[in-house]
């Protein structure tokens, strides 16, 4: 067991790209079947998504995204004691999520899309703030800062300040600097440094590294496929820990939990 300071999020996608019948049949069994193994190797948050938001990934439709994730969350929710959440920008997937059975809202927009902000805030569950540059479809083209670090921290806290305007009680906010969403790799290693930065501003800080472009690109053999990034991603979540990190969201939670529990057991000050 990892001590209370950390909470593992374990990553669903029900998405195209992680079928390999090319998404026209998209199993709710198979992604019910990865939450629990998830939930077994010690995830207690399950990061439920239905819309890639990966660099340059295509839009889906609000109907298209319920059908992926609702029947998800339903079934994960009767089978499983553990707290669902729901990846999404709409506002209809954030009621229909929370109605199914989800517990938290995870918003890479930051609840800056129609409808989101009020949504969350009547559904009165946590949500996740993420800093992004421009939008999935674009973001990776040629992000650009002065400075990234206090851009992304200003942005953070404005979005507080308009979820609190909005009802949205601080006690349920949780902030995320977005890595790879609209940045380069120095933006994200400049990000990285500056968690304890970010981490001091009060708010649980989530970080998510998992499998992304930027340790592939930190990997000395370069462009490591996303399964060869496992160490790594297990490294970073150590170190992002050790910065004031309390939920790493990550694909490969029995390398996060084992590398965690190394972290706690030898570190003097964990
Ligand atoms: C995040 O950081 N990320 S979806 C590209 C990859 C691998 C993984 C292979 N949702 C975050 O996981 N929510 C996503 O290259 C997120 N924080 C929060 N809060 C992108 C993703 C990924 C993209």
């Amino acid at each position: 067991m990892l001590s209370r300071s950390v909470t593992i999020m374990g990553i669903v996608n029900v998405t195209p790209d992680s079928f390999s019948d090319g998404g026209r049949f998209l199993d709710p069994q198979s992604a019910i079947a990865q939450a629990r193994s998830l939930a077994a190797a010690g995830a207690t948050v399950i990061d439920v998504g239905g819309e890639s938001t990966r660099p340059g990934a295509t839009q889906v439709g609000a109907q298209q995204e319920l059908d992926r994730v609702i029947p998800v969350i339903e079934a994960i929710s009767d089978e499983l004691d553990i707290t669902i959440s729901v990846d999404t920008r709409k506002a209809v997937v954030m009621r229909e999520a929370v109605a199914a059975g989800a517990h938290w809202i995870n918003d890479v927009e930051a609840l800056q899309g129609e409808g989101a902000l009020g949504t969350a805030s009547a559904l009165q569950v946590p949500v996740c703030l993420m800093h992004m540059q421009g939008t999935p479809g674009s973001m990776q083209d040629a992000p650009q800062y002065r400075d990234v670090v206090t851009e992304v921290e200003a942005f953070l806290l404005e979005r507080v300040r308009v979820c609190e305007a909005a009802g949205i009680s601080r006690e349920r906010i949780l902030l995320d600097p977005g890595f790879g969403f609209g940045k380069t790799l120095t933006h994200n290693v400049a990000l990285f440094r500056a968690l304890p930065r970010l981490a001091a501003l009060g708010f649980p800080l989530l970080v998510g590294v998992s499998r992304k472009r930027m340790l592939g690109e930190l990997l000395q053999a370069g462009a490591a496929s996303p399964a060869g990034r496992v160490t790594a991603g297990a490294v970073a979540a150590v170190l992002a820990v050790q910065s004031g990190a309390r939920i790493i969201r990550t694909h490969d939670v029995e390398e996060t939990v084992q590398a965690l529990q190394i972290l706690q057991a030898l570190a003097s000050d964990q």
